[in-house]
């Protein structure tokens, strides 16, 4: 399993995300760390200069496993859910943009976390996932080479697939073979009934993993149990990426290195 740790590209804002500052300096960073791979927190691809970005990883010796879209959610409010066509459009076209970025870095998957959108107050649960339903479709068949993951949520930030059963259900209706699953265990500690269970009814349609702990600090720094996770990823034959999606705490440079401590002790 690669070592790997969420890393914001220039532009993208958001909470969760461990280094914010200086873009190489945080490749250099996680690379002398001895991370394998980082996961790119992208806003939108078109305002990156990709050749560039392309060259640091290789200087770096970093692969990108996934890329992460949930700034274009939290910072200008697309959502596949949303009430208006345009806005939808718009999420749907950030999305086939961000399938285009993975191509041009070797083949990521796209997460759809929080740019699912949600059921907004006074709209009929089946109207929400309708438009989801039609904007998920529409991008998986705009490049079947391209995966997308959808990730489980829990039900602070959104209403829409929170647990591990409720997404396996709707990928199932979808029915596109570049759908797949991306597990996080700060989500699943709050919406499953027991992890475990959970690992294994999803084990055929798990493509990308987030760590962070309860609290939602780097691993090791709650009460999840990690090497029982870890346990279970080898048992179902998991060798894709362990990516830290945690809060930059007790500070960035701290929450990175104390990740990858963890990450060692686990054996990864
Ligand atoms: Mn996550």
């Amino acid at each position: 399993m690669l070592k790997c740790i969420v890393v914001s590209t220039p532009g993208a804002k958001f909470s969760a995300l461990a280094l914010k500052d200086d873009f190489k300096d945080s490749l250099k960073k996680v690379a002398d760390l001895g991370y394998d791979a980082v996961e790119l927190a992208v806003r939108n691809p078109k305002l990156l200069d990709i050749s560039g970005i392309k060259e640091l990883l290789q200087k770096y010796n970093l692969t990108v496993p996934a890329i992460g879209t949930g700034q274009a959610y939290g910072e200008e409010g697309l959502s596949f859910t949303h009430l208006e066509e345009e806005v939808r459009k718009q999420a749907v076209q950030r999305i086939k943009d961000q399938m285009d970025f993975s191509v041009a870095v070797g083949g990521a998957q796209v997460i759809i976390g929080l740019i699912r959108g949600t059921v907004y107050p006074d709209v009929e649960r089946e109207r929400a996932e309708r438009y989801f339903i039609q904007s998920i479709k529409e991008c998986a068949d705009y490049n079947p080479k391209v995966t997308l993951t959808l990730e489980p949520v829990n039900r602070y930030e959104t209403n829409l697939y929170n647990s591990i059963p409720s997404m396996l259900a709707i990928i199932d209706q979808i029915d596109r073979p570049n759908i797949k699953m991306l597990i996080d265990t700060f989500h699943m500690n709050i919406e499953e009934p027991n992890m475990i269970e959970s690992i294994l009814k999803a084990k055929d349609y798990i493509a990308h993993v987030h760590f962070a702990d309860s609290n939602r600090w780097a691993p090791g720094c709650g009460h999840i149990n990690f090497p029982e996770i870890i346990k279970t990823l080898q048992q179902i034959n998991y060798g894709g990426a362990i990516s830290a999606e945690i809060l930059p705490e007790p500070s960035p440079e701290e929450s990175v290195r104390l990740t990858i401590e963890y990450y060692k002790k686990l054996g990864l």
